[in-house]
């Protein structure tokens, strides 16, 4: 970690607001929801009816769990404005993610909404001490995806100085870090690994710069991974956490205590469930985010499953804010891979691999079926100066990482080195498992 960052609120009576108050403030906020979407999108209504329920039943938090869930299906069943609570004309902007198979998820935003946005993107980037004298580079792609855009609008908000240079052309990106005396960078963390390596090519030593601190999200990624990232750029680096379903970037963010992340839970009203039964679990518990938003006008959800796991945690941070946290993601429901018969998360082998001498931090995870056999096979880039041409060392290499994965997994994998920069880099989210078992539509 360089520098020592200044602690700072963006909403300091929200983000410190004791519990109490909060729970009636998300009474208040959830009361009217129920009754804007029931008014004015016949999807909710039919949904009511199907589950017995009406908005006038829904007087307290405890209330929440009558309401029906709302599925990523629900929104594709009604593409694309068809869960839309406001008319066209005030809707100001569409933003919209790419889905594997079958139609894209849309979302809208009012004038409002594109202000909250902005709101909750300065809480997320004041969290890492940034200000109006800061410049602020925003790495995430522009378009469709939210990254761009969201974190352009909360650093605009704050008043820093946003360089909207978008993903790619990482030379230019070294450059324009350099010489421009960007203090903050904003970016999938693979992106930023990606940066480091091209920063060395360049013979640019990223920690002898001003940035000082970078706000990663938008995929998993692990502690291990941090640790690397925060070596090699010399800075601090935040996980922030978001999807478009609810804003984008901008529901939750950690702060350089780096113990959770900091919900906005005054306009993201968090639970958790086991996603098996559905049933809501107590505080503590890990099990399947599940959102509702409060204050959203064109494109509000009520109890959206994100697939993403996680633990929520009430107590106090000691930065000072009383948000609710939410443990860092380490998977979905839906990412896990089951490799005969064993869940098996992506991030579990990255934190393996990391954490190994010799290897780079990119890896592809490719699943097949060989008869009835899953098969498993994780290709790994050696890194840079380990080029030995000796056959034994690398063997050693393969058969460390293979030991070490399967005290990990429980299972056995088959490893195969490739060389530096065999794996194909992202510009956005990295993709780091090829399944080809076919096991599964999106
Ligand atoms: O990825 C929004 C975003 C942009 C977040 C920039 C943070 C920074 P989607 O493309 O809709 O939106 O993807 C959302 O990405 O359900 C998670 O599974 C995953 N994800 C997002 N942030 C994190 C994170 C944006 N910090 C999906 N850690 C979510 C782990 C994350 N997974």
């Amino acid at each position: 970690m360089k520098a020592n960052i200044a602690q700072g609120f963006w909403d300091e009576k929200i983000e410190c607001m004791d519990r109490k108050s909060m729970e009636a403030l998300q009474t208040e906020r959830l009361r009217d929801l129920v009754k804007r979407v029931y008014a004015t999108v016949p999807f909710h209504q039919r949904r009511f009816a199907e589950h017995g329920v009406r908005p006038e039943d829904i007087k307290s938090l405890k209330d929440l769990a009558r309401l029906p869930f709302m599925t990523k299906q629900d929104l594709r069943d009604t593409y694309p404005f068809g869960l839309f609570s406001r008319p066209m004309d005030e809707v100001v902007e569409i933003h919209s993610s790419s889905g594997t198979t079958g139609k894209p998820v849309v979302v809208g935003y009012t004038r409002n909404d594109l202000d909250l946005w902005a709101t909750v993107m300065a809480r997320t980037l004041r969290c890492g001490g940034v200000s109006e004298k800061d410049v602020v580079q925003n790495a995430y792609g522009y378009g469709l995806f939210t990254g761009g855009l969201g974190v352009h609008y909360g650093a605009q908000k704050i008043g820093a100085s946003v360089v909207p240079i978008s993903g790619g052309n990482s030379k230019r990106q070294i450059m324009i870090m350099q010489d421009f005396g960007t203090d903050a960078l904003c970016c999938t963390p693979s992106y930023s690994l990606c940066l480091a390596e091209v920063a060395e090519e360049m013979g640019v030593d990223l920690r002898t710069m001003k940035l000082r601190v970078g706000f990663f999200g938008a995929e998993p990624w692990s502690e291990s991974m941090r640790a690397e990232i925060e070596k090699k750029l010399g800075i601090l680096a935040l996980d922030i956490y978001g999807l478009t379903e609810i804003i984008g970037p901008g529901v939750a963010s950690e702060c350089p205590y780096r113990k959770g992340l900091h919900i906005n839970e005054d306009h993201f009203l968090p639970e958790v469930i086991d996603s098996e039964t559905g049933q809501v679990l107590p505080y503590g518990q890990e099990g399947e985010l599940v959102i509702t938003t409060l204050t959203k006008e064109a494109f509000p959800v009520i109890r959206f499953r994100t697939r993403d796991i996680t633990v929520l945690d009430p107590e106090p941070c000691e930065c000072g804010r009383t948000l609710v946290r939410m443990k860092r993601v380490t998977g979905r429901t839906d990412d896990m891979l089951i490799i005969r018969g064993v869940n098996v998360f992506p991030s579990q082998i990255e934190d393996v691999l990391v954490k190994i001498e010799g290897v780079a931090p990119h890896y592809l995870i490719v699943v097949d079926r060989k008869g009835t056999l899953d098969d498993i096979e994780i290709r790994v880039e050696v890194s840079e100066g380990n080029l030995a041409d000796e056959v034994k060392k690398f063997e050693e290499l393969e058969r460390k990482i293979k030991n070490e994965l399967e005290s990990v997994l429980g299972i056995s994998t088959k490893i195969k080195l490739v060389e530096p920069h065999a794996i194909e880099r992202s510009m956005g989210k990295a993709v780091r498992v090829q399944d080809r078992r076919n096991l599964k539509e999106d």
